[in-house]
C-alpha cells in the first residue's frame, strides 16, 4: 500500500533564502530500490551530508530575473517555475501519482524544454530527453528501452510520437502552448518592473517567494534519479546513462566554481539538449546561479556571429559566455572568412568586441585541433578553454579559467573529481601510473604516464538503465569508472590521446558506434560486408566512412546509400565517405584490423593526421 505524507518544512536554500515547500512523498524509496544498480559505484560511496538542491529549487530564488530568451521571447525564473509546477501536477496525474517513472520528452530548443524538464523533476520523475534529428525507429528504441510510460512533446513532433505511442501503448501528452505563455507573461511583468536594472531587488523577498513552493521533500532528491542520457558504446545498442539529482548537483557546482559562473552571465546556447554538454554545462549551470540563457533553435553560423557581436541588441542583452564543440568553432571560422575577411575594420571590431565583452569561450566533446585554437585567438583574442568530459561522468578535466590554456591539452581535474591514469594494456593487473584531483597530480610510475583514464566523484553516474552487467564492467572493483579514453599527464597537464577502441567515432561532437552503423548497413539488400571507420577531418573531427563489399552485380552509390539510411540512423551517424572494395582484409579470427584498413584505404588522410599530431 502506498503511504502518503503531506506537510510543510522550512529549508534554507544556500543560506540566502528561506523557502517553504509542500512535502509530498509516496513510497518513492520502493520505486527507487527497484531500479538501483547492482554494483557499488563511486557516487554512492562518496555520499555528501547536505541535502541536494535540484536546479528548479535553486532557481526559485531568482524570481523576476530573466532566465531565458528564445525565439518566442523572454521568460523569468518565476514564470518558468510556475509553469513547470502546473505541468508537474498534470504529469503526476497522468502517472497515477507514481514517482521515478521515466518520461520521454521531445521539445524544441526553447522554454518548452526547460518547463518540461523541471516538471519531470518537480513531480519526481526521471526525464529522458529525445532528439528531433533521430528517425522514428531510434525514438522508439529510447522510449522502449527506458520503459517510459509517458511521452511529452510539442505539436510539431506530435504526429511522429503519436504513432510511436499508439504502437507501444504509451500515453502521449502534448505540451500546452498556454504553459509557455504563462511563463512569458511573467517576463512582461518583470520587464515593466525592472527594465534594464541589474539589481538584487529582482531576487525573491519574503513575500514573493511564497508562490514558489514546488517539488517534493528535500530528502526525495537526495536519493532519486533525474535524467537518462543515451550514449553509444563499442558493442550493442545505445545504453541509458542514469544521472541522479546528486550527480547533477555535483556536476553543476563543480563547473560553477571552476568557471566562476555568476548571475551576471548571459550564455549563448546553440547545442542539442539531449547530451550533457548542452543540457548541464550550457543550461543547468546558468540557471543554477540566476544567469540568463539565450537559446537559439539550432546552431547557425550567421546567427551566432550576430549574437556574439550583439548586432542590433541592447548592451544589457549582450552574451558573455559561449560553449561549443570544435566543429562549431570551425564553422564559425569559415563563416568569418566568408563574410568579414576582406574588411579590416570589421576584423578589428570583432576582435575588440569579443575580447572585451565576452569572458569565456569553451570547447569540448571532442579534441580541439590546435590550428582552430590559434585561429580563434587571432580572430577574437580568446584562448578557447578546452575541457574534457563524458556522459557518464560530467566534466572531468579543464584548462584553467585564469592562467595558461595549452592547445592540445585538457587541463587538470575539476573540483570534486578524482582521476587516475592506469596501464591496462598488459596481461597483468592494471597499474596506476598517475593520481590527481583539483589540488594536484602525483606521478607514480618512472616509465610512462600514458594509460586509460579512470574517474571517481559525486558527479559520476550511477548505472546504465537495466544493464547491471554493463555497469559492472565499466567500473573497477574499487569504484573507478573506466572511461575508455587514453590519456597522458605531461607538463603539469592532461592530454587525451584518443579512444582505446577504434570502434568509437566522434563526429561533430556526437559519439557514434562503428559496430552499430555496420549492423544497420548490413541490413542493406545490396551490401555483403562492411567495415566502418572514423576518418580524420579538420571540421568534423572524424567523418564516418564505410568500406563496403557489394553483393554480386550490385552497385553501391553514396547518395543512394545515405537516402536509404535516413530512416534508420541518426543523420550524423550516416557515412559521408564511401569506398567500395572487392574484399575486406581479415585476420585469422575473421576480424578486420581497422587501423591497418585506414592506412590501406585512406593513406593520404592518415598520413596527414600523423603529420599534424599535436603538440
Ligand atoms: C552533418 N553533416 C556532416 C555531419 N553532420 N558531415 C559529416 N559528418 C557529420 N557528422 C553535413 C550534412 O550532411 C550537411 O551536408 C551539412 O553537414 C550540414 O548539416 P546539418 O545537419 O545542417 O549540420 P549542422 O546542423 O550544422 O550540425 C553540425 C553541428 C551538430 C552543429 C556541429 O553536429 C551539433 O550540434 N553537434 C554537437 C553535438 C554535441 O552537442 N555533442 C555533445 C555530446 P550538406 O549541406 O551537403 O547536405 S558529448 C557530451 O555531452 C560530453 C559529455 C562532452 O564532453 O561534452
Ligand atoms: P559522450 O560519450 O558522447 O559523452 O562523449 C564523451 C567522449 O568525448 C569522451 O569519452 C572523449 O572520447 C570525448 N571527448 C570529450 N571532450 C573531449 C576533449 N576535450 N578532447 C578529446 N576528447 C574529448
Amino acid at each position: 500500500m502506498a503511504s502518503l505524507m503531506v506537510g510543510r518544512v522550512l529549508v534554507n536554500c544556500s543560506g540566502r533564502n528561506t523557502i517553504t515547500f509542500n512535502v509530498i512523498s509516496r513510497c518513492w524509496q520502493q520505486t527507487y530500490a527497484a531500479c538501483a544498480p547492482s554494483v557499488s559505484t563511486p557516487s554512492e560511496t562518496i555520499q555528501q551530508k547536505t541535502s541536494v538542491v535540484p536546479v528548479f529549487r535553486q532557481a526559485g530564488q531568482y524570481c523576476d530575473r530573466i532566465a531565458l530568451r528564445d525565439i518566442h521571447g523572454e521568460y523569468t525564473y518565476r514564470g518558468i517555475f510556475l509553469s513547470s509546477r502546473q505541468f508537474a501536477s498534470e504529469i503526476r496525474d497522468y502517472l497515477g501519482g507514481n514517482y521515478q517513472e521515466r518520461v520521454a520528452f521531445l521539445c524544441p530548443n526553447d522554454a518548452t524544454y526547460v518547463i518540461t524538464q523541471w516538471a519531470c523533476f518537480m513531480s519526481g520523475q526521471i526525464a529522458v530527453p529525445l532528439c528531433s534529428l533521430h528517425p522514428p525507429n531510434l525514438l522508439e528504441y529510447y522510449i522502449k528501452d527506458s520503459e517510459a510510460n509517458l511521452i511529452v512533446t510539442t505539436p510539431e513532433h506530435a504526429p511522429v510520437l503519436s504513432d510511436i505511442a499508439s504502437k507501444l501503448g504509451r500515453k502521449l501528452l502534448i505540451f500546452d502552448e498556454a504553459l509557455r505563455v504563462l511563463a512569458m507573461k511573467q517576463a512582461v511583468r518583470a520587464s515593466k518592473i525592472i527594465t534594464g536594472v541589474e539589481s538584487d531587488l529582482t531576487l525573491c523577498n519574503g513575500e514573493s517567494s511564497e508562490d514558489l513552493d514546488g517539488g517534493l521533500a528535500p530528502e526525495f532528491y537526495d536519493k532519486s534519479d533525474a535524467i537518462i542520457i543515451y550514449t553509444s558504446g563499442t558493442t550493442g545498442e545505445p545504453k541509458g546513462v542514469v544521472l541522479s539529482h546528486r550527480n547533477l548537483e555535483a556536476q553543476v557546482t563543480s563547473l560553477v566554481e571552476a568557471w566562476e559562473w555568476s548571475r551576471k552571465d548571459i550564455i549563448l546556447h546553440v547545442l542539442p539538449l539531449h547530451h550533457v554538454h548542452g543540457m548541464i554545462n550550457a543550461l543547468m549551470c546558468p540557471l543554477y546561479v540566476g544567469a540568463r540563457c539565450v537559446m537559439l533553435p539550432k546552431f547557425e553560423s550567421a546567427r551566432v556571429w550576430a549574437n556574439l557581436l550583439a548586432i542590433n541588441m541592447a548592451a544589457t542583452e549582450r552574451v558573455n559566455v559561449f560553449m561549443a564543440v570544435p566543429t562549431i568553432y570551425m564553422m564559425l571560422i569559415e563563416e568569418y572568412d566568408r563574410i568579414f575577411s576582406k574588411n579590416a575594420r570589421m576584423k578589428e571590431y570583432i576582435r575588440a568586441v569579443c575580447s572585451q565583452k565576452i569572458r569565456l569561450m569553451v570547447s569540448g566533446s571532442a579534441p580541439l585541433p590546435t590550428p582552430i585554437f590559434h585561429r580563434w585567438e587571432e580572430i577574437t583574442g580568446h584562448q578557447i578553454l578546452e575541457r574534457y568530459g563524458m556522459s557518464e561522468t560530467g566534466m572531468v578535466l579543464s584548462n584553467p579559467l585564469h592562467g595558461e590554456r595549452k592547445p592540445g591539452f585538457v587541463g587538470t581535474p575539476l573540483p570534486n573529481v578524482e582521476v587516475q591514469i592506469a596501464r591496462t594494456d598488459t596481461s597483468q593487473e592494471p597499474e596506476v601510473l598517475v593520481v590527481g584531483n583539483s589540488s594536484g597530480t602525483r606521478i607514480l610510475s618512472k616509465d610512462t604516464t600514458n594509460g586509460e583514464l579512470w574517474v571517481k566523484g559525486p558527479g559520476v553516474f550511477k548505472y546504465y538503465y537495466k544493464r547491471p552487467k554493463a555497469t559492472e564492467k565499466e567500473f573497477t572493483p574499487d569504484g573507478w569508472f573506466k572511461t575508455g579514453d587514453t590519456a597522458q599527464y605531461t607538463e603539469n597537464s592532461y592530454r587525451i590521446l584518443g579512444r582505446t577502441s577504434v570502434d568509437i567515432i566522434k563526429t561533430g561532437g556526437y559519439k557514434v558506434s562503428a559496430i552499430e552503423v555496420e549492423t544497420h548497413l548490413l541490413g542493406h539488400p545490396d551490401i555483403q560486408d562492411v567495415a566502418v571507420v572514423g576518418l580524420s577531418d579538420m571540421t568534423w573531427g572524424q567523418k564516418v566512412a564505410a568500406v563496403v563489399v557489394p553483393r554480386e552485380n550490385k552497385e553501391i552509390i553514396l547518395s543512394k546509400l545515405r537516402e536509404w539510411a535516413k530512416d534508420r540512423m541518426a543523420p550524423y551517424a550516416i557515412p559521408t565517405v564511401l569506398k567500395v572494395v572487392d574484399k575486406l582484409p581479415k585476420n585469422s579470427m575473421g576480424k578486420v584490423n581497422k587501423k591497418e584498413l585506414l592506412l590501406e584505404i585512406f593513406p593520404e588522410t592518415e598520413q596527414r593526421k600523423m603529420n599534424n599530431k599535436t603538440p
